[in-house]
């Protein structure tokens, strides 16, 4: 049988709450398990994710100074890297993010204003969620053009790392390139190839979308370039990934997409595209080997995923 899967964009409110990890709890080796204020904190963000309701404006959020100030640390040290290491449509989008949605060094942005310049470049919008999806989950919302953004910031005592997700993953990592039109529609054809698939296809598909949305590189000019959000919002993986220290590999779906990997540590091998073009395209013809007894496409003026 078919797993359930979303077939308007307002079925995504069913599972925006059924988070794997995280959320308002915390495991005892988060930097901040022992802090009853940032818990407390946890839990109002949480409660944002899970009252949340697709079409609504995001809630706002008022960052305290301790929060604004680790969010400034890793924006400061990330732009540092972003005009020598980042690709070129990131680069692009950047100054853009600062002049409309508040992206600087003394504010956090808030995510409604993210998402609305987003739905105006490429009909992207974010919705809050309290910690990690499953891939099930989490990639469905994609071939709706919805991402899950987490809404809080990591723990001020250790500002260069993050055990999950966390609003600097989201906006410096995620955000910029789902304002590129390519990409974005890269990223929604991995959304649709998940839908109703088996557990066996949703693996791979999050395999996929780890070596590419999260940790992929490009090329231009003859040099490499990080494209992935896991690297643009890491200080450390950001310079490593480019060096010659990991092996690099073309990005080909099938190799790819049983390829195993750490995610604890830097990535040992990283997958590289000539363009958001190229890849787009080579995952398409290799989602076509998927077997599923139905097709799906989506209509963007109902919101809804049609069955063919
Ligand atoms: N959930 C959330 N909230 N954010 C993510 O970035 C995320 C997720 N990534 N669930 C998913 C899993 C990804 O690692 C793949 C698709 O499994
Ligand atoms: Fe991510």
């Amino acid at each position: 049988s078919i797993p359930w899967f979303p077939m308007r964009i307002n079925d995504i409110d069913q599972f925006a709450n059924r988070v794997l990890s995280y959320g308002a709890e915390l495991d005892a080796d988060h930097p901040g398990f022992t802090d009853p204020t940032y818990r407390a904190r946890r839990k109002l963000f949480a409660d944002i994710a899970a009252n949340y309701k697709y079409g609504e404006p995001i809630p706002r959020v008022e960052y305290t100074p301790e929060e604004i100030q680790t969010w400034g640390t890793v924006y400061t040290e990330l732009s540092d890297l972003y005009p020598t290491h980042a690709c070129a449509e990131f680069n692009y989008i950047f100054p853009l993010l600062q002049q409309n949605c508040g992206y600087g060094p003394n504010n956090i942005p808030q995510l409604q204003d993210v998402s609305v310049f987003l739905k105006d470049c490429t009909g992207f919008t974010l919705r809050p969620v309290a910690g990690l999806l499953s891939s099930r989950d989490f990639l469905a919302g994609l071939a709706f053009r919805v991402f899950h953004s987490t809404q809080y910031i990591r723990h001020h005592s250790k500002p260069m790392y993050t055990p999950e997700p966390d609003i600097c993953h989201e906006l410096l990592g995620h955000a910029p390139l789902f304002a590129d039109p390519e990409f974005a529609q890269f990223s929604q054809e991995i959304g649709l190839a998940s839908l109703g698939a088996s557990d066996e296809m949703i693996e791979k598909l999050a395999t996929l979308y780890w070596f590419t949305v999260e940790y992929g590189i490009c090329l231009e000019n003859g040099k490499k370039k990080a494209y992935g959000a896991g690297l643009l919002s890491s200080y450390g993986e950001l310079q490593y990934c480019l060096t010659e220290e990991p092996s690099h590999e073309f990005f080909d779906p099938s190799v790819v997409s049983v390829t195993k990997y750490p995610i604890t540590s830097f990535q040992p091998k990283y997958f590289i595209s000539e363009s958001f073009a190229d890849v787009k395209t080579k995952l398409m013809s290799w989602a076509t080997t998927i077997k599923r007894p139905f097709q799906v496409r989506y209509n963007p003026y109902t919101q809804r995923v049609e069955m063919l």
